[in-house]
């Protein structure tokens, strides 16, 4: 997720590392580079240069200050500053007790508004609520399809009109689902060009008709200060009291997370990090400033291996691993619960202090899982327990056994070990604040 962003602050926070005090010249040179990172990601041009103004003040304030580490504290300026500049605090959903929640999407074609709706819908089902999901893009016959196939997916009813007026379908359905006691109502709009006035005096009239709690401005992520523009476009026809940004699991470079809240003025309250239904994450400016710059989020994956750890398990892997006896038995095991969680390469980047270079040589993806587990299983107990002890004909022997080709095993030889030393690394950092859940996170390690 935002690897662009994140690959150049990891080099300026390795030169920043060294260190020996803060100056002006490498003040001067630090807000250069950052300056340099953030346009390449396309942020807003403002943002940017306000950002710098910013990080270089505040790290002029420090010059004076004593201390062990200025590099360090060269580097909490920066992450201080990026986590403003996403929102500060985190601005969850609220939905009203005892009433109907009206939510609208409003966006750009193609922004990922009916995907976030059934997300959304899928979010607010786990907390216990009940929500219809409605048909207001009229104009594409598939839209409606797409909703209804959508909601089915996450067992969400869904109401449509065909294709009748937008602004009644969306007065119908909310009296519907008062009537019906429904705790959450969202409205799928059709896609609209900012530019396009008839449309956009459409979704003002929904809005004015539906009286929405909510009205999200649903913006693709991989754009970068485009997405500013629409912005403002939308929120001048709308009151606006969210973004969802979307796509930001693919190569978005960044323009649009760091942009948005500060020229919009309205929090992120969502991102969507894939494309399936449980692609939704509350959004939280500390985490993705922190997995953006590579300090892991730790939250995230604490409470991924919360829902889906053995704690049992997760002790005896830890014990084993204070006693260095990791071996092929416990990596298969490993296999086993990392993809009850999600994709490796996801867990891993979620660890702080990941290095990029180190996961990009791991790079395990969810099929590669299935296959390497194939590969464990045809190995003996002495071999798994014993991994030097396999030789050319063995492996040739496993390879065969397995279906899959010697190199692969080499391949999978090759990550074990590396994931070998990665934990010894792990073992030798101190991770603050993890208290009670050390036990299962350690067990990724
Ligand atoms: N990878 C990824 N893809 C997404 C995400 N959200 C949406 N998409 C994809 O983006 C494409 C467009 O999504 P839609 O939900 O149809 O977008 P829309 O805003 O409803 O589009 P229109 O109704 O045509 O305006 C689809 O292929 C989605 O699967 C996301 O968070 N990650
Ligand atoms: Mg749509």
């Amino acid at each position: 997720m935002l690897e662009q962003l994140s690959d150049r602050f990891d080099s300026i926070f390795r030169n920043l590392r060294g260190l020996g005090k803060i100056t002006d010249s490498n003040i001067r040179q630090t807000s250069r580079e950052i300056r340099r990172v953030l346009l390449e990601a396309d942020v807003n041009f403002t943002v940017a240069k306000d950002f710098v103004q910013r990080v270089s003040d505040r790290a002029e304030g420090t010059k004076v200050i004593k201390s062990v580490k200025p590099g360090e504290q060269f580097i909490k300026i920066i992450r201080d500053e990026l986590i403003g500049v996403l929102g500060k605090t985190v601005a969850p959903l609220e939905l009203k007790p005892n009433k109907t929640t009206v939510i609208l999407m409003a966006g750009l074609q193609g922004s990922g508004k009916t995907t976030t709706c059934a997300k959304l819908a899928h979010l607010i089902k786990k907390q216990g609520k009940s929500v219809l999901l409605v048909a207001a893009d009229v104009y594409r016959p598939a839209a409606i399809e797409q909703l209804k196939v959508m909601g089915k997916s996450v067992g969400c009813e869904v109401y449509d009109e065909g294709q009748s007026d937008p602004v009644k379908i969306c007065s119908r359905a909310i009296d519907y689902a008062k009537s019906e006691k429904l705790d959450v109502v969202i409205l799928d709009t059709a896609g609209r060009l900012h530019i396009d006035g008839e449309m956009m005096v459409e979704i003002q009239n929904i809005s004015e008709a539906a009286h929405p709690d909510e009205i999200f401005f649903v913006v693709d992520g991989m754009t970068g200060q485009d997405a500013v523009n629409s912005a403002l476009a939308f929120k001048n026809a709308l009151n606006l009291t969210g973004t969802i940004l979307t796509k930001l699991d693919g190569d978005a470079r960044g323009g649009a997370a760091v942009s948005i809240t500060e020229v919009t003025g309205t929090p992120i309250k969502f991102i969507g990090v894939s494309e399936k239904i449980d692609g939704l994450e509350n959004f939280d400016p500390k985490r993705l400033a922190d997995r953006i710059l590579g300090f892991g989020d730790v939250v995230s994956l604490v409470e991924k291996a919360q829902e889906a750890i053995d704690v049992n398990e997760a002790e005896r892997i830890s014990e084993r691993l204070k006693k260095q006896q990791f071996d092929l038995e416990d990596f298969r095991s490993q296999l086993k619960q990392i993809s009850k969680m999600g994709s490796m390469n996801q867990l891993l980047g979620m660890m702080p202090g990941m290095n990029r270079k180190a996961l990009k040589n791991i790079n395990v993806d969810d099929g590669q899982m299935k296959w390497m587990e194939a590969i464990i299983n045809s190995m003996t107990p002495r071999e798994r327990q014993k991994p030097s002890i396999l030789n050319g004909s063995r492996r040739k022997r496993i390879a065969s056994g397995s279906g899959r080709s010697l190199q692969e095993v080499n391949q999978l030889l090759k990550q074990f070990h590396q994931l070998q030393k990665m934990m010894k690394q792990f073992g030798k950092m101190r991770m603050p604040g993890i208290g009670k859940f050390k036990g299962a996170f350690e067990q990724f390690m």
